[in-house]
């Protein structure tokens, strides 16, 4: 397939550690798939689903130990503690490939060791990237298939070159107790073992876009972020584009796959996805930046999604899509979670397998749901009914906002400007979300997620401050102008007053108008938010003074706010950029 030697040599040092029965290179064609499929179904690991309803469909159960992403077992192992930060869990690196070397050691035994080139973005795009994962789960392959560009042209783009990033997956025995994912920066490499579930073993996309990725950037100049990316095109036709920031359970997916009220549809609005996670991005050559999605499908979350909430997701997950920890309904042989609709099915499987009782069924009592609550769809993106123009074009489109966000019932208003780049990065610094009762522990908690990549974050979080400042003084007057909304405010009853979901559109709206200077705004200690009747109500049953309502910005709560920022960016020491410090002090003062 390749005679580039560093590949073939790391190939040799991992069949010689692996010691697998054989070894197969994965060349994306669809006949190869089709056999993967057949052997997946044949030892048990898919399941496959009814072929008329859902055409290339499959259903796999991980070990009831193996449901998510474990941030206490991920490891940033740099070679010195400092650079991995305070947010990171580190390990010397010596060490730690002793430790993982011992413990995959002949693991392959007995199995077929895959070979996966892919690329991260279009392939040859000078915005992408390339990996190469081994594993020995079919599973995996058949995911990154969907979620990588796999093709022998990979190789051919990547020549004798050595940038390419390492990744080693082995099942071993899905011990939990023995399960890590680690990441070596400094060596372009990734090594989990003892886990089957997707974030962490589809090497690609935490692992490689985000951990190793952010890195990558902090030393060559761009950027990797946990950002979706969509295109908002107006009646004329123009389209902007925006990236945007949420901690996990903030809707980014249903975001990225608006579909626009009725009147501003009828008007010529909508929406355009060109990713639902992730955002590499870089300062192109008329000086603007530039962002790809690096990935090529949506590993997004099932539960709650149905044709309400983003009708464009549920779409995407109708052909060739894999469900992991579904239920699966016996009657026609389809997937089910909670939330698709209200027919709980009579007769059904739930994600372990065993038969599952609707009557039973108690909406607050998790072990109760048919479906895992983390249960997840890998959906090609080109099934997409809104996937854009521009998803397959390497060129990355120009970003016109950032915008952040998160979860906060009384303090963030709905959206708001910060002041300039640097306001911008304090504000993304800052960024936090509060607990909801869908995850376990207390409810409103408030959770720090400094751009939403606490748990992404390759490298000291401080220097990746300090990085972002930088591209913005690179970027000076074509920087995308910063914002940050809220979704979640909610009224005294705690209900949300924001409708959120399509209905965000009016506020993206507001977003494109200020970054083209056409609409005005008030400024507030916390920076510029929209004059009330600059929000489009239309057809909206919300009166001005709700409006207004959530677009206060409260002394008191914001006050406490400052307090908790200056308790926050202590963790960060003197790594803490001195410019994050001083724009802290102004919120202060401008508080009073
Ligand atoms: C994801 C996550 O799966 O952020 O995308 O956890
Ligand atoms: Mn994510």
């Amino acid at each position: 397939m390749t005679n580039n030697k560093t590949v073939i040599q790391w190939l040799d040092d991992m069949k010689a550690l692996l010691t697998p029965d054989k070894m197969v290179w994965v060349d994306g064609s669809d006949e190869q798939r089709e056999e993967l499929r057949r052997i997946a179904v044949e030892c048990g690991e898919l399941v496959k689903l009814n072929e008329e309803k859902l055409p290339g469909c499959y259903l796999h159960r991980t070990k009831p130990n193996d449901v998510a992403r474990v941030e206490d077992r991920t490891f940033i192992c740099t070679s010195t503690r400092e650079m991995a930060g305070p947010t990171n869990n580190w390990c010397d690196p010596a060490e730690m490939y002793k430790k993982l070397y011992d413990i995959a050691r002949g693991s392959y035994k007995g199995r077929t060791m895959y070979v996966i080139p892919y690329s991260m973005g279009p392939i040859g795009s000078p915005l992408a990237k390339i990996g190469i994962e081994i594993t020995d789960s079919v599973y995996v392959v058949l995911n990154m298939l969907i979620m990588t560009r796999v093709s022998p042209k990979v190789l051919e783009v990547l020549g004798d070159s050595n940038d390419w990033v390492r990744g080693l997956h082995s099942r071993c025995d899905i011990d939990p107790e023995k399960r890590y994912i680690c990441h070596f920066p400094e060596d372009n490499t990734i090594i989990s073992v003892n886990s089957g579930y997707g974030g962490n073993v589809l090497l690609g996309k935490k692992c490689f876009a985000l951990r190793i990725a952010s890195f990558q950037g902090w030393k060559e100049g761009w950027m990797a972020e946990h950002m979706l990316i969509l295109g908002l095109q107006n009646p004329k036709g123009e389209i902007h584009y925006v990236a945007a920031a949420f901690p996990s359970a903030c809707g980014k997916t249903n975001l990225a796959m608006l579909i626009p009220p009725e009147y501003l549809r009828k008007k010529g609005y909508k929406v355009w996805t060109v990713g639902d996670d992730i955002a590499w991005m870089r300062i192109g050559e008329d000086g603007r930046l530039y962002a790809i999605n690096p990935e090529n499908g949506f590993f997004g979350v099932a539960p709650g999604t149905n044709e309400h909430s983003n009708f464009n997701a549920l779409e995407s997950t109708k052909r060739n899509t894999i469900f992991t920890n579904v239920a699966l309904d016996l009657n026609d042989n389809t997937v089910w979670w909670e939330g698709l609709n209200k027919n709980l099915p009579e007769n059904a499987l739930d994600w372990k397998g065993n038969p599952w009782d609707p009557a039973k069924f108690n909406k607050a009592d998790k072990t109760t749901c048919a479906a895992h609550p983390n249960s997840r769809f890998t959906a090609p993106a080109e099934n997409c009914p809104c996937i854009s123009d521009e998803f397959n074009k390497g060129a990355g489109v120009p970003i016109s906002a950032i915008i952040f966000g998160g979860r906060r019932a009384k303090c963030a208003p709905l959206v708001y400007q910060s002041r300039d780049w640097e306001n911008g990065v304090f504000i993304g610094s800052a960024m936090a979300s509060e607990t909801t009762a869908a995850a376990a522990g207390a409810v409103g908690v408030v959770r720090r997620d400094p751009m939403a990549m606490l748990p992404f974050c390759g490298y000291h979080m401080g220097d990746y401050f300090r990085h972002w400042l930088d591209m913005g003084k690179k970027l000076g007057d074509k920087a995308p102008k910063i914002f940050n909304v809220n979704w979640f405010r909610t009224d005294d009853e705690g209900n949300f007053v924001w409708p959120g979901f399509g209905d965000n559109m009016r506020v993206l709206n507001w977003i494109i108008d200020r970054c083209e200077g056409k609409a005005d705004a008030t400024e507030t200690a916390i920076g510029y938010v929209p004059k009330p009747e600059d929000i489009d109500l239309t057809d909206l049953d919300m009166d001005m003074a709700t409006l207004k309502d959530i677009l206060t910005v409260d002394k008191d709560v914001w006050t406490k706010e400052a307090a908790e920022i200056e308790e926050h960016y202590k963790k960060f020491g003197d790594h803490l950029p001195a410019e994050l410090r001083a724009q802290l002090d102004t919120l202060k003062k401008n508080l009073g």
